[in-house]
């Protein structure tokens, strides 16, 4: 069961939400701000003993002050025109932060709009990217959830995930 919802991440009651980060971990802007924000600082320290992510993989810290009860980070992709790698390594980010939650024991998690913000990946292009891997795990959670920030982001995923319905790996 893939949920789209409008709003803000870090009030969702999940056993993880994702966060959009970059690879040093300790926070900055978008997403990844509002999450270090609500877990309070206890995040960016503890992440501060991860030693930090490489693009499209992920790792995962407590929730802290946060309903949620984790917070798997990943680095997605800059979008730098499509030819450098960018829907593998956004394929792979997701893929990752599922592989990581699994690993875990965890059922239910929502995730952003990963590089859809400052790092300037499309919006249709990486939806279907996100959809394409989602419909791969969806039959291993009892919840997904896609936590859109407006509503022209919810629009397009409902539209996608009407449009694609089976898994493909490697977004497509
Ligand atoms: N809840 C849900 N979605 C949100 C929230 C929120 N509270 N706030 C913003 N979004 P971005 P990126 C949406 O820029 O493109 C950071 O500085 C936002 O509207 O947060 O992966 C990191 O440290 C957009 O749809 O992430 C990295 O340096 C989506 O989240 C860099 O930005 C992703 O936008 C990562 O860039």
């Amino acid at each position: 069961m893939i949920e789209v919802c409008e709003g803000d991440i870090t009030r969702l009651e999940v056993d993880a939400i994702v966060n959009a980060a970059n690879s040093s971990l300790l926070g900055g802007g978008g997403v990844d701000g509002a999450i270090h924000r609500a877990a309070g600082p206890e995040l960016r320290e503890y992440n501060r003993g991860l030693g930090g992510c490489p693009t499209g993989e992920a790792r995962i810290s407590p929730g802290f002050r946060l309903p949620a009860r984790h917070v798997i980070s990943t680095v997605g992709p800059v979008w730098r025109g499509g030819g450098h790698g960018e829907p593998e390594l956004l394929a792979s980010a997701y893929r990752n932060s599922f592989e990581l939650a699994l690993a875990h024991g965890l059922r239910s998690i929502a995730f952003p709009a990963i590089s859809t913000g400052v790092y300037g990946y499309p919006l249709e292009a990486a939806t279907r990217i996100a959809v394409s891997v989602m419909r791969c795990y969806e039959d291993r959670f009892e919840r997904i959830i896609a936590c859109c920030y407006d509503a022209e982001t919810a629009a397009v995923y409902r539209r996608v995930l009407d449009e694609i319905r089976d898994c493909s790996e490697g977004g497509e």
